[in-house]
């Protein structure tokens, strides 16, 4: 096997523009950016100012002297991982072959066309848009609301058309590795891996598949290294004609992979090698990869709501915890590996178990399985069909067939693993439409993918679409079965206190929106547009109803901020309220398994955009982010209150039980005690207590609603593991005082430490070092009078303690107004 990569040294010509320097991998975006041929479209409106990239045709072309190596095999191979979308591929001016699926991988004999000397290729890119255009009217298709139309007739990313958080920005490009592979006797056409566990033993199944290249025995040979270092070896010699090799490998008290909080995630190496049986030291073709040690079922047991719908690891029910994950970029191919860790890093710092990646984005990067089987980190995976009528012809369905195939087997290994889901959203949507609709539904959804999953990844469950049922039409959206996508708060305008209404057997998607924080406002906003009805704040919120809903609900629950600065500030506190209002809520319902999961709408952002990510575009961690961390904490305290009482719960996820001690005041705003309470509390494991039920009706009147907080929190050994605090009315009718802040910046333990404590209560504190991504262990937090909440900055950093202290500030919701 010799590999010769062809990633860099390519032109991109078209429209125009020639001899332009193309990354690759990469998008036509990037490289006209770099030229300086198009403008940033992530700055200002200069998005509908490059519209016109996506309309042209694009050819990427470069020349290659193939080392003598390569052509001295038995075939030569070109291998692209990622091809976007409609691509010609020419070899010394010989069509090789024609793409329309941008999620598939695919490998070309070029035997015939690789030429000694000088070659030249050229890939050419017909523009996505013209070709859909032209198709629009044919079959019962119907593209997304926000996007440009006709994107479902092409297999390529739906978010790139446009979206409720995208721009419609679609790209061209040779996206995903690109090189020649020449090859001898035998390839791996397939590694397959399957594990049966027992009480104290694991079996692992290794099928792995060749495509015969020339005769001659083959021997596959199979290295399982443990996460200590032991190895496991086994081989199998392939007479000719035969063509897979099974392995079987016995693992004695194997180290399993647990998800982010129920243990640690070790990871054992598997490495498969192809020889010819008569020279061990000839690797014909190789392939390791990392896979983990477990069980996983999605178990839907019958009960009094009708059915669970739970994530079962090793023969423990998981909470699952997390958010829905969008491509880290419009222009995916720049998400850097460190990107990807820090994304992906962040979901564990946030108690995160679990991200689903959602159907109009791209089945991820390898790195990004590989980040979440390290860290722990479920994978709900849906495959690439998002809230659209898709065509379902015999072409298109051999296409998606294949597309299946393709990401199936290079996914399914991971341990992160948990789903292959359909689409989104379009089954609840098909519900309401004809028969015909149906038809094209089922034959993807009903028969074809799941056909594909039993025959590819037998051990991963599949369902059909989020939200759904099970049962196919059959109350899709609702809270008795299945998955439930909730959205009657926000675009339903309805009030976050609605989230208590519902018992959703797993919340996949619910959200609030926010603005993005001010830096990333000023990364393309100038300040004559820091108002959120201007043009360009406008241009950067693809919700069009978004930023007056914004509004809608903060003047339910905050008094109107006095600048665009606290605007920002408010919008990210009422986003994140919101959120905690309905998590908190699921998660106290947990007992008898009646919600077993919350993911909210969304993770990240693709570009800086006013949306509903709790991590921005450039990975600051919004208000959401942080309280994600508090309200996803193993162990939480949280407060269901009514007009004038409160019941105080502890959420226990964890698999052994909880002793601790709750503490609450009924306090002024001055910090005056009316009532207090201490309780030890013993809490089961994986389940939830009401610790405290208290009745303040004797206590509270009108007037003094507005003057006091219940302030709460969560004891182990004497030391405080959780705060919180409740009102009894919206906050913009609290009377709060000016907080008076004292602030104490100190290096301890080679960490940065910022201890806070407030005269009178301060609501939401914020901390912010501007012009920085200074991340803290704690943010946007409630410190009650008296209290002080000891904060920390972890290196690495770019400035000194001196430097934060000078710079830090703190708002509290008092200066807003
Ligand atoms: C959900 C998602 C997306 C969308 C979001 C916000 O249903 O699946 O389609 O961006 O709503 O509207």
């Amino acid at each position: 096997m010799y590999v010769q990569p062809l990633d860099g040294e390519w032109q991109v010509s078209g429209n125009g523009v020639t001899e332009c320097p193309a990354i690759v991998p990469g998008s036509i975006h990037v490289d006209l950016m770099a030229a300086g041929i198009i403008p940033d479209p992530f700055v200002g409106d200069n998005e509908g100012r490059v519209s016109w990239v996506a309309g042209a045709d694009w050819i990427y072309h470069r020349t290659f002297t193939p080392d003598p190596n390569l052509r001295s095999h038995d075939a030569v191979f070109l291998e692209c991982k990622g091809l976007d979308t409609l691509a010609t591929i020419r070899l010394n001016g010989v069509e090789v072959a024609r793409t329309d699926n941008m999620h598939r991988r695919y490998a070309f004999d070029v035997t015939e066309c690789v030429a000694p000397g000088e070659n030249v290729i050229e890939v050419e890119f017909s523009s996505p848009v013209n070709h859909v255009k032209k198709m629009i009217g044919q079959g019962l298709v119907i593209s997304p609301g926000d996007s440009i139309p006709g994107a479902p007739y092409l297999r390529k990313s739906m978010y790139q058309w446009g979206w409720d958080w995208a721009p419609k920005l679609p790209t061209s490009g040779i996206w995903r590795s690109i090189r020649l592979v020449g090859r001898s006797t035998a390839k791996l056409a397939d590694v397959s891996v399957r594990q049966v566990h027992g009480r104290t033993r694991a079996e692992l199944s290794v099928s792995v598949q060749i495509d015969r290249l020339s005769d001659g025995d083959v021997t596959v040979f199979a290295r399982l290294i443990s996460p200590e270092g032991e190895t496991l070896e086994q081989s199998e010699t392939l007479p000719i004609y035969t063509s897979t090799a099974f392995l079987d490998f016995l693992v004695e008290a194997p180290a399993l992979w647990w998800p982010n909080g129920y243990g640690d995630a070790p990871l054992y190496e598997l490495q498969i090698e192809v020889h010819p049986t008569a020279n061990k030291l000839c690797v014909l073709d190789y392939r390791a990869m990392r896979i983990g040690l477990r069980s996983l079922e999605l178990r839907q047991t019958p009960d009094e709501w009708g059915s669970t719908f739970m994530f079962v690891v090793n023969g423990v029910p998981i909470f699952s915890k997390g958010a829905n994950w969008i491509p880290a970029d419009q222009f995916p191919t720049r998400v850097t590996g460190e990107q990807y860790r820090d994304l992906v890093y962040s979901a564990v710092q946030a108690n995160m178990n679990m991200l689903r990646v959602w159907g109009g984005g791209i089945y991820e990067d390898d790195l990004f399985y590989e980040l979440c089987d390290e860290f722990g980190i479920l994978v709900w995976q849906d495959f690439m069909f998002a809230c659209a009528r898709y065509p379902a012809n015999p072409e298109m369905l051999e296409n998606i067939r294949l597309e299946a195939v393709d990401n199936i087997r290079r996914i399914r290994h991971h341990p992160c693993l948990a789903l292959w889901c359909g689409n989104n959203e379009m089954e609840w949507l098909a519900d309401a439409q004809n028969d015909e609709i149906r038809k094209n539904y089922d034959a993807i959804f009903h028969e074809l993918l799941p056909a594909v999953c039993a025959e590819e990844d037998a051990d991963t469950p599949y369902w059909p679409s989020s939200p759904s049922s099970g049962t196919p039409f059959v109350d899709p959206n609702g809270e008795r079965a299945g998955d439930g996508h909730y959205w009657d708060v926000w675009h339903g305008k309805k009030p976050f206190t609605d989230y208590r209404e519902h018992y959703f057997r797993f919340m996949s998607e619910f959200g609030f929106e926010s603005l993005p924080s001010m830096d990333t406002v000023k990364s393309f906003a100038e300040q004559k547009d820091w108002n959120m009805t201007s043009h360009v704040m406008e241009s950067h919120q693809k919700n069009s109803a978004g930023n007056g809903l914004i509004l809608y609900y903060l003047a339910h629950t905050f008094r109107f901020p006095k600048n665009f600065a606290m605007m920002v500030y408010v919008s990210q506190v009422l986003q994140a309220e919101a959120m905690r209002y309905g998590i908190e809520h699921w998660r106290r319902n947990r007992n008898e398994y009646h919600c077993m999961g919350t993911l909210y709408w969304q993770y990240n952002d693709c570009w800086p955009v006013a949306s509903w990510a709790g991590v921005e575009y450039n990975h600051h961690w919004k208000a959401l982010q942080y309280y994600a961390k508090r309200f996803y904490a193993p162990v939480h305290i949280s407060a269901a209150e009514t007009a004038d009482a409160v019941a105080l719960h502890v959420t226990n996820d964890r698999l052994e039980s909880f002793q601790g001690t709750v503490r609450w005041a009924l306090e002024r705003l001055d910090g005056k005690v009316l009532d207090s309470g201490e309780a030890t509390v013993d809490v089961p494991a994986a389940s939830d207590v009401c610790v405290a039920d208290l009745d303040f009706s004797d206590r509270l009147d009108d007037d003094m609603r507005r003057e006091v907080v219940l302030a709460y929190g969560l004891l182990r050994d004497g030391e405080r593991i959780d705060l919180g605090l409740v009102s009894f009315v919206p906050s913009k009718h609290l009377e709060l005082l000016d907080p008076v802040i004292s602030v104490e910046v100190e290096s301890r333990d080679g960490a940065v430490s910022i201890s806070l404590a407030a005269q009178h209560t301060a609501r939401f504190v914020m901390l912010d070092v501007p012009g920085t991504n200074v991340r803290f262990s704690d943010n946007f937090f409630d410190l009650p009078a008296g209290r002080m909440v000891t904060v920390t900055v972890q290196p690495p950093y770019e400035l000194s303690t001196a430097e934060i202290a000078d710079r830090l500030r703190i708002v509290s919701l008092k200066d807003t107004y």
